[in-house]
């Protein structure tokens, strides 16, 4: 009984929080995604007008509600002094977004080497990835399979993780929805190694 209502009561007045970090290099597209994403996903939220957004010097936050879960993001500045700040996130988060300039194939190496480091930092170890092929509405933008074979040879050093590809377009805000359903369930699929924290409503 005492636990039927605990969990009446877990149901009524608690939200599962996830933390969700999203990084990549500067230009990527990364507070653009953020920002779309909080104008889909929160009736409330007044959308910029995303051409407006500018370069992050510091972070951005954003959360959105889905039910019972909240999912927090931390947009990161992509710019290469900017990344040494990067780690100092890894511990707290339940799952990563790492975003691709899709139409730049001139910095893609260097985009993978960010991948790189980022991704053998052992605190991250098992945390759920979600590689983000960006810029899907620019003509002649690697396609998403053009950019998973371009990460191809980084598949060894994701370990046992959670991970997929997509792609979409922040801009215009094509498939966004499967994005968030993803690391939703993948937050989830992992809470047992990394659990939610426990957050009244209010
Ligand atoms: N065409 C197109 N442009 C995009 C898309 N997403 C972002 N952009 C543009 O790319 C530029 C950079 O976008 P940001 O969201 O500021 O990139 P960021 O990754 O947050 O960059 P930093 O904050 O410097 O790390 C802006 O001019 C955006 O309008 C997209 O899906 N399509
Ligand atoms: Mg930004």
């Amino acid at each position: 009984m005492f636990a039927l209502l605990s969990g009446l009561w877990k149901y009524l007045f608690q939200k599962d929080e996830y933390f969700v970090l999203i990084l990549g290099l500067d230009n990527a597209g990364k507070t653009t995604y953020l920002e779309q994403t909080k104008t889909k996903f929160n009736k409330k939220h007044k959308g910029m007008n995303l051409t407006k957004v500018t370069s992050t010097v510091g972070l951005n936050i954003g959360k959105i509600d889905l039910g019972h879960i909240r999912l927090n993001f931390w947009d990161l500045g992509g710019q290469e002094e900017l990344q040494l700040l990067w780690d100092k996130y890894y511990a707290e988060s339940h799952a990563l977004i790492f975003v691709v300039d899709s139409s730049d194939r001139e910095r893609i190496d260097e985009s993978k080497e960010a991948f790189n480091k980022m991704i053998t930092n052992e605190t991250l170890t098992g945390v759920p990835l979600l590689l983000l092929a960006n810029k899907q509405d620019l003509d002649g933008c690697m396609s998403v399979s053009d950019v998973k074979g371009v990460f191809r040879d980084t598949a060894h050093k994701l370990g046992r993780r959670d991970h997929t590809v997509m792609g979409v377009s922040a801009l215009m805000g094509n498939g966004m929805h499967e994005t968030i359903n993803w690391i939703m369930e993948s937050v989830k699929r992992n809470e047992l190694e990394r659990p939610p924290i426990q957050k009244d409503i209010t």
